[in-house]
């Protein structure tokens, strides 16, 4: 089991500015929270961090066939990318979409997502927790596909 973990922009910057927002740790500290929580459940993540729409797309892409799941926090690509949004459709992986912070406490630009209608789901304002709660989401969602089958 392989799941994408995919950060949009200046989610890189984690840590280094509006630690009131976001918190203090860093991109690299979400990292090892992710590799840490994948490893105690066994399974593999690939981590891939972009400012770029074109990149993000293309990561989507080479998601395809590839990767079990793909959790993505598109950062404020989120509210604009069209692109993003026809992307995770095209790979028809199940995609959970996250947000560090709580964006419907935020402002009114940020409560609406053109991503959402491609994700399974939605997990947002548990800080870093949202992406190992949008693991376990895709892990239930593979498990019970597969008791399915
Ligand atoms: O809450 C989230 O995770 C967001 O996706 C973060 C995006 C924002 O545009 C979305 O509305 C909500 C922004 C990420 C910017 O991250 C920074 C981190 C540190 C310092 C400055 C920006």
């Amino acid at each position: 089991m392989n799941i994408l973990v995919i950060n949009g922009p200046n989610l890189n910057m984690l840590g280094i500015r509006e630690p009131e927002i976001y918190g203090k740790a860093t991109y690299a500290d979400l990292c090892r929270l992710i590799e840490e929580h994948a490893a105690q459940l066994g399974i593999d993540v690939t981590l891939y961090q972009s400012n770029h729409e074109g990149a993000l797309v293309d990561a989507i892409q080479q998601a395809y066939g590839k990767a079990d799941g793909i959790v993505i926090n598109p950062g404020a690509y989120t509210h604009t990318s069209i692109a993003i949004l026809d992307a995770i459709k095209s790979v028809s992986t199940p995609t959970v979409e996250v947000h560090i912070s709580n964006v419907h406490q935020r402002e009114e630009f940020r409560r609406h997502s053109v991503i959402s209608p491609a994700c399974m789901g939605v997990i947002c304002g548990f800080g870093l927790d949202s992406y190992t709660l949008a693991v376990q989401a895709i892990l239930n969602k593979v498990a019970s596909d597969a008791e399915e089958m």
